[in-house]
C-alpha cells in the first residue's frame, strides 16, 4: 500500500489521485489543509521536498511514498510512475506529455488562484472543507490559523482583483482551446483514447466547476450553493462550457474509484 501526502482538496493532488486510482493502485491518503500538508511534505521528505516548480514550492502536495520506499513528489511524476505500474496507457505521443505541461502551467494555478479568491470572501468556505476533509482537531486548529494563513496564500498567490482577471482570462483562453480540439467531434483531447491529457486538464479544471465527490472529485469541494454569488455565475457558465462538459464526461467516464488496499 502507497501512501499519499496531500492538500486535501487540491486539483494537482486530484490529478495524481485520478492517475493512481486509474493504475489501480491502492493507497492511503493523509489529507492535510493548507500549510499543514507543507509541514508534512517537509517532514516526510525529511526537509528535501521535491525540485519545486513555477507553481509551487519544494514541499507541495501531492507526495508520493511508494510501498518499496520511493519518495515522488509531483503530480506528473506520480502520473506517469502509475501508468507505468499498468501498462502504460496514458502517454500515447509526445503530444501529450506537451499538453500536460500546458494545461499544469496555465489551467493548475490559475484555476486555483480563482478559487481562492471566491472562498476568501466566505471564512465558512474553507472552514467547512477543513471539517469536511480532514480531523475533527486538524479542523479546529486550520479555524484558529484562518486569518494568518489566508492572508499568506494570498499574497504568495498574488490572490487580488486584478490577479483573478488576469487568470480568468487565461482560463478562458485554455477552455476555448479545449473546445477547439474537441470540435471535429474527437472523444477525447489527442483522439480516439483517454490519455493523460484529458486526465490532467480534467483534474485541474475540477474546481472551476466544483466536480462534487458523487461524481467522482477524491475530496469533498463546496456545492454551488455554498459558494459566493460571483463564483456561482462564473461556475455555472464553465460548467454549461464545452469544456466544462468534457470534464464532467470524463469524470463519469474514467474517474475510476480507489481500489481496497
Ligand atoms: N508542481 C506541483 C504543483 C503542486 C501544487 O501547486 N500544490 C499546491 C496545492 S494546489 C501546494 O501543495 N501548495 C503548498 C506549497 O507549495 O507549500 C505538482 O504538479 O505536483
Amino acid at each position: 500500500m502507497h501512501t499519499l501526502i496531500s492538500l486535501c482538496f487540491s486539483h494537482y493532488v486530484e490529478k495524481a489521485r485520478w492517475a493512481l486510482d486509474h493504475a489501480q493502485q491502492p493507497y492511503v491518503e493523509h489529507s492535510y489543509m493548507p500549510v499543514f500538508s507543507t509541514a508534512a511534505v517537509a517532514w516526510a521528505s525529511r526537509g528535501r521536498g521535491g525540485a519545486g516548480d513555477k507553481v509551487s514550492s519544494r514541499f507541495s502536495s501531492p507526495y508520493l511514498i511508494t510501498e518499496d520506499g520511493t519518495h515522488i513528489p509531483e503530480s506528473a511524476a506520480i502520473t506517469c510512475w502509475a501508468d507505468a505500474r499498468s501498462g502504460g496507457s496514458l502517454y500515447p505521443t509526445e503530444e501529450v506529455a506537451e499538453l500536460e505541461r500546458r494545461f499544469h502551467d496555465r489551467v493548475g494555478p490559475h484555476a486555483r488562484r480563482i478559487v481562492y479568491f471566491y472562498a476568501f470572501q466566505d471564512v465558512e468556505v474553507l472552514g467547512k472543507m477543513a471539517e469536511r476533509n480532514v480531523s475533527p482537531m486538524q479542523a479546529r486548529a486550520f479555524r484558529a490559523l484562518y486569518p494568518g494563513v489566508s492572508r499568506f496564500i494570498a499574497s504568495q498567490l498574488k490572490v487580488d482583483e486584478a490577479g483573478v482577471e488576469r487568470s480568468k482570462a487565461v482560463l478562458e483562453v485554455e477552455a476555448a482551446a479545449v473546445a477547439e480540439r474537441l470540435s471535429d467531434g474527437r472523444p477525447f483531447l489527442c483522439g480516439d483514447q483517454f490519455t493523460a491529457a484529458d486526465l490532467t486538464f480534467s483534474a485541474l479544471f475540477a474546481p472551476a466547476v466544483l466536480i462534487s465527490q458523487e461524481q467522482g472529485y477524491g475530496a469533498h469541494l463546496p456545492s454551488l450553493d455554498e459558494v459566493p454569488p460571483g463564483a456561482q455565475e462564473l461556475m455555472k457558465r464553465w460548467r454549461d462550457s464545452v469544456a466544462g462538459r468534457h470534464v464532467i464526461r470524463m469524470y463519469r467516464d474514467h474517474r475510476r474509484t480507489p481500489v481496497e488496499g
